[in-house]
């Protein structure tokens, strides 16, 4: 089955690379799907050379003021991705907050981002728009730096367990935006740590 006609829906990266969630044929109306945390979603139809039938319709809304977000990106050592702003290489939309955030396996990791192509609206306060950069879990602390305009910034690399960063547009002006990519590096086992004998007790003032 699914061999002649039918309709798939995937997510992830562009067209046939897309993963496929669901796969549709036949005549009962399928439930109602749905996909969170995804920026693209691909709704696939394929039809052999015969017989047909008059087909589908769909309808979709899009929630939420985060369908932006990537939250999920990361892994073991040796992981490595790409983050664009949407719609990139075309121009951002206006008035989006995105979030991404990379996570290592381990706090002794060492992330790092690259910038590949770097082009947001200027501002010397980077006001308008902006991307942020935090060292850690969240966009709230840990800031080490927010980007706007022209100039790609320098590669940063920190031991942390997160990188999140924040991507934030207004009502007007908009470019091509940013590829960065993120790379995790490190041993899958710990490298450092405190290793005490039982009973462990050393008074440094008991020496002269
Ligand atoms: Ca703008």
């Amino acid at each position: 089955y699914f061999r002649f006609d039918y309709v798939d829906i995937r997510v992830g990266f562009k067209g046939d690379f897309a993963i496929p969630v669901r796969r549709y044929c036949g005549s009962s109306t399928p439930a109602p799907i749905t996909i969170t945390g995804q920026q693209y979603v691909y709704i696939q139809f394929f039809t052999d050379i015969s017989v047909s039938r008059s087909g589908f319709r769909l309808q979709y809304t899009i929630s939420g003021s985060s369908e932006c977000d990537q939250l999920n990106l990361g892994g073991e050592p040796g992981s490595t991705g790409l983050i664009k702003s949407p719609n990139y290489p075309n121009e951002y939309p206006k008035n989006i907050e995105c979030k991404y955030r990379i996570s290592s396996s381990s706090s002794s990791n060492m992330i790092s981002l690259s910038f590949l192509a770097f082009n947001l609206e200027p501002n010397i306060q980077c006001r308008f728009d902006y991307l942020q950069v935090f060292v850690g879990r969240n966009t709230t602390s840990g800031s080490v730096g927010k980007y706007c305009g022209t100039t790609t910034p320098s590669s940063i690399t920190r031991r942390t367990r997160y990188i999140s960063m924040k991507f934030k547009t207004d009502g007007s002006v908009t470019r091509s935006g940013f590829n960065v990519r993120y790379s995790i590096s490190g041993s899958r086992y710990a490298m450092a740590g405190t290793i005490t004998s039982p009973s462990y007790s050393c008074k440094l003032s008991q020496q002269r």
